[in-house]
C-alpha cells in the first residue's frame, strides 16, 4: 500500500490528485500544518519536516510534482504520463517543472511575507513584487491555453496537475482576475475534473478523521 503524508491543501496535493485521477490504492496521512513544528514525530518519516512524503515499499520521495511523475509514469494505462517518443515530451517534462520550480516559488514568498510570519515581520513589498513575479511566468501559461486545451495538447497529464496545484493556490490567493487571457478558463476545467473533486473530498475526510482543520493551510 501507497501511504502519501500530507498537510490541507499543501503541495502534497499535486500527489494526491493524480493518486485520485489514477484511483489507485493508497494511504492518506494528514497532518497539522507545519508538522515540522507541530508533529515533532513526524521527523523521523521526512527529517526535512515538510510535506509530502511519499512511500510505495523501499521507494521514499519528497518533491511533489516528481512523485505525480513516478506515479504517472509506472502507472501509463492511467493516460496521465506522455511517452518519451511523443512530440509532447518534451512539454510534459517542462511543465511538470514549471508548476513547482517557476510556478509556485515565488507563491511560497507571498503566503511566507503576507499571511504566516508574525505581523511585525511581514514584508507588503515582498507580497507586491512576488505577485508580479508570479503573474509575468503565468503568461507562459497563457500562451500555451491559448493554442492548446492542455499543457501536452488535447491529453490532460501529470504536467496539468503540477501546474494546477499553482492555480488552486493563485485562486486562493485572490489572483484569478488577473490571470492571463485564457487562464481561468484552463482553471475552470482542471478543478472541475472528477480526480480534482475526490482529492478534495479525500484531504477532507482525512482531515476530520485525524481531528485536524480542513480549512485550507497554504504554504510556508
Ligand atoms: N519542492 C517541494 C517543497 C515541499 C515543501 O516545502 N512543502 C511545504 C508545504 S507546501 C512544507 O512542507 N512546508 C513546511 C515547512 O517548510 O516546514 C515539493 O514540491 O514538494
Amino acid at each position: 500500500m501507497m501511504t502519501l503524508y500530507h498537510c490541507m491543501s499543501a503541495r502534497s496535493f499535486r500527489p494526491l490528485w493524480t493518486l485520485e485521477e489514477l484511483q489507485l490504492p493508497y494511504e492518506l496521512i494528514v497532518l497539522p500544518f507545519p508538522p515540522r513544528a507541530i508533529s515533532r514525530e513526524y521527523l523521523a518519516v521526512n527529517s526535512l519536516g515538510t510535506v509530502p512524503a511519499f512511500r510505495d515499499g523501499e521507494v521514499f520521495m519528497t518533491e511533489s510534482s516528481a512523485i505525480s511523475q513516478y506515479l504517472a509514469d509506472r502507472n501509463p494505462t492511467g493516460g496521465l504520463s506522455v511517452d518519451k517518443t511523443s512530440p509532447h515530451y518534451g512539454d510534459y517534462l517542462n511543465f511538470l517543472h514549471f508548476g513547482e520550480a517557476t510556478l509556485t516559488f515565488p507563491q511560497t514568498l507571498i503566503l511566507r511575507y503576507g499571511r504566516f510570519e508574525p505581523k511585525d515581520r511581514r514584508q507588503s513589498q515582498i507580497v507586491e513584487d512576488y505577485t508580479k513575479w508570479f503573474l509575468s511566468r503565468l503568461r507562459r501559461i497563457g500562451e500555451v491555453v491559448r493554442m492548446r486545451p492542455y499543457m501536452c495538447g488535447n491529453l490532460f497529464t501529470a504536467a496539468d496537475i503540477s501546474v494546477g496545484y499553482a492555480l488552486l493556490l493563485a485562486e486562493n490567493l485572490g489572483l484569478r482576475p488577473q490571470f492571463p487571457e485564457g487562464v481561468g478558463e484552463y482553471w475552470d476545467r482542471l478543478s472541475a475534473r472528477k480526480g480534482f473533486v475526490s482529492a478534495i473530498a479525500a484531504q477532507e475526510r482525512a482531515a476530520i478523521a485525524a481531528g485536524i482543520s480542513p480549512e485550507l493551510v497554504m504554504n510556508a
